[in-house]
């Protein structure tokens, strides 16, 4: 279909600092390896998509300093967020690997050797703009004429101390000729040009290790130094595939490595990276990908700004869907985009709720009122007209282009590839006007056209199944093919198929219109909210749908959940968030460990009865055993986090089950 050699399909997003909250940004690089990974695994590729984030460094250290904590509780918190992020947005990732995993931090200590052994580094002495109280350096760069420290704005000092150093230099000749030859290992054309002339100019030896920093990991046979928490980071692409144990799942997806990254970061895995990946005798990745930024409503995104868009909120209000359709077709895959919550619900409009609901809505109706919902057989389409003939062959042609733009990482091209083929499908109605030949008695006709739109709609589902993985299975189910979307490889990717027998079942529509009138008195009170620091009015006015996959009453069953009577409640020492809370289950006592400290005193919980996860396998806080989780509701007000515990009227029996 193209003329890409590879049958698989390694790919990466990078691995997310967690002393950040997940934004739009972090959500826009997952979607895209998600709905990349997912059309690769139609494809029947070998495809493997890992995620995780990077728990090292200075900052990390200091935000747990702050708390009280130890640098591992504060990832350990964090990462939730992530992990439950990916969840609500779909994410389909084989993989989430922590900097701070066992399984990562040998393989980095293993790579350190290793190029210690190849003579690839040597110790020597770094200097640098200091700043004292962040206890960071900052390269020369970002040093302004005031020499004052870019976060605190204090006085930066010279400082020099001891480090290891990789010979970068030794592989500036290398790595032109890598890029000279596979022009491709770096998208798109601008950055590949940015990187070259940046490799061009001079590579300098890069200082692999600090002495000032302690939570990272140690230097082999030098245990003051730690690991430079770039090298340390970089290094998951390997460590999580098992590199370097022989038979590891490494050999087999390696091969097909594409890392994708926002632009800011192109170089430490355009140059860096490759640069030790040569060094350990591994062959550099096939592609780095590095996509454009976002600002919101023609703003830069910032914390002090209060305009970070919040993933979770976009999904709560439009749903995960709507939300991933959005980011993926409103710019151009590589460039920078504005985000507008007025542009997403335009989108939801036209593109969603007009063109492809309609289309289903439209078609359904039709096989239901002149057919009673049984679609006619395959072998009518033996008497297509020209026109049923032109809309196969667009079907073709928007298979064999999406398949290449996609391979091209072009993934808001290949949306408007397919808008145009429903768009086909839409026009094909207003053409053939089924209508007309229901009336008109002309059976055969009207079978080819019921049957032809349903082909669009069954190709349709399959083709943005990546993009919009719920709502392709809705749309699969009322096309009556299943539960499940079975059938979507390849091979399947055709206009015809020899499913017969089958009856369409007509269901909820896809996507609501949005009343822009109610939309804009409801996001102004949103917003009146935020700044007032109130809670927002009622939502509903636009929530489109759920954010959780749906699932079996038995998955909720598994769930023992009890009402307990809270006993007693201790403080635990230097962990400023945490109580030990003794309950009462009445057939008998426990204690968990929660992190609700900064919401209660222990005078304003001791007597509640509230519910409790009681089957939760135990976890160890701060070296206490917990065991069991009580229920809360959380959320942010606009000014802070609050809390509200789940509980029963104080006269309900303790033991008593949830159900
Ligand atoms: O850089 N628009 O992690 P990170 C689009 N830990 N993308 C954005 C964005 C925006 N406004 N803001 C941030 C790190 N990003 C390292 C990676 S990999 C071995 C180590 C993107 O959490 C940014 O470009 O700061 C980057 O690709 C990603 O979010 C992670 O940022």
């Amino acid at each position: 279909m193209t003329d890409r050699k590879e049958t698989g399909f390694y790919i990466t997003t990078p691995i997310y600092y967690v002393n950040d909250v997940p934004h739009i940004g972090h959500a826009y690089t997952t979607i895209a390896c998600d709905v990349l990974s997912r059309w690769h695994r139609m494809k029947q590729e070998a495809t493997y998509f890992l995620t995780g984030t990077d728990e090292h460094g200075q900052k990390v250290q200091q935000a747990a300093a702050g708390r009280g904590i130890t640098p591992q509780e504060l990832c350990d918190e964090v990462v939730v967020n992530f992990r439950r992020l990916w969840e609500v947005l779909g994410i389909r990732n084989d993989d989430f690997i922590r900097t701070t995993e066992e399984r990562h931090t040998k393989v980095v200590r293993q790579i350190f050797r290793t190029l210690a052994e190849k003579d690839d580094i040597y110790k020597g002495t770094y200097e640098g703009w200091y700043c004292v109280p962040c206890e960071t350096y900052f390269p020369d760069a970002q040093i302004d004429e005031e020499r004052l420290c870019p976060d605190c704005r204090r006085e930066l000092v010279r400082m020099s101390e001891e480090s290891y150093f990789f010979r970068l230099s030794r592989y500036q000749d290398a790595l032109i000729e890598h890029y000279e030859k596979n022009p491709g290992a770096i998208m798109p054309k601008a950055r590949y040009n940015e990187v070259m002339s940046f490799i061009r100019g001079g590579l300098q030896d890069l200082s692999i290790s600090r002495t000032t920093l302690k939570w990272g990991i140690p230097v082999p046979g030098d245990e003051k130094h730690v690991v430079y928490v770039w090298l340390d980071a970089l290094a998951n692409y390997l460590s999580a595939l098992g590199y370097p144990e022989s038979g590891g799942i490494w050999e087999k997806y390696w091969p097909y490595a594409h890392h994708m990254v926002g632009k800011d970061i192109i170089r430490f895995h355009a140059v860096i990276w490759p640069a030790v990946l040569m060094a350990l005798g591994v062959k550099p990745p096939v592609r780095i990908f590095a996509h454009g930024w976002w600002t919101v409503e023609g703003d830069k995104m910032s914390k002090s700004k209060g305009n970070v868009v919040d993933p979770f909120e976009m999904a709560d209000l439009y749903g995960k869907d709507a939300f991933r359709y959005f980011v993926m077709r409103e710019v151009p895959f590589g460039s920078d985009g504005d985000f507008s919550e007025l542009g997403l619900v335009g989108r939801i409009n036209s593109d969603l709720a007009n063109d492809l609901g309609n289309l289903l809505n439209r078609t359904l109706q039709m096989i239901e009122k002149y057919r009673g919902g049984a679609l006619p057989d395959a072998s009518v389409l033996s008497c297509a007209n020209d026109v049923d003939r032109a809309l196969a062959s667009l079907a073709q042609r928007t298979v064999t282009d999406m398949d290449r733009q996609i391979d091209e990482f072009a993934l808001d091209s290949a949306l408007k590839t397919l808008w145009a083929f429903i768009g086909a499908g839409n026009k094909y109605i207003d053409e053939t006007q089924p209508w007309k030949l229901g009336r008109e008695g002309e059976g055969t006709r009207l079978d080819v056209v019921l049957r032809s739109l349903w082909e669009v709609l069954r190709l349709a589902a399959i083709l943005v199944y990546p993009y919009i993985p719920e709502t392709a299975g809705r749309i699969w189910r009322q096309l009556g093919l299943g539960d499940e979307m079975k059938g979507t490889e390849r091979a399947g990717w055709t206009w015809s198929t020899s499913a017969d027998g089958i009856v369409v079942e007509k269901g909820d529509v896809l996507f609501p219109r949005i009343d822009l009138a109610k939309w804009k008195e409801e996001k102004a009170s949103r917003d009146e909210a935020k700044r007032a620091g109130t809670k927002g009015e009622d939502k509903k006015a636009v929530k489109t749908g759920p954010t959780f996959e749906q699932i079996e009453i038995a998955d909720f069953r598994k769930l023992e959940i009890r009402v307990a009577a809270i006993e007693k409640v201790e403080i635990v020492e230097k962990a400023d968030k945490l109580f030990k809370i003794y309950l009462d289950l009445g057939y008998e006592k426990r204690m968990i460990v929660s992190s609700i400290r900064e919401f209660f005193t222990p005078e304003e919980l001791i007597g509640k009865k509230i519910l409790v996860l009681c089957n939760l396998k135990p976890a160890k806080f701060r070296g206490i055993e917990s065991n069991g989780m009580l229920l809360a509701a959380e959320a942010d007000d606009g000014k802070q986090e609050i809390l509200s515990l789940a509980t029963v009227d104080d006269d309900f029996p303790v033991g008593s089950l949830v159900s």
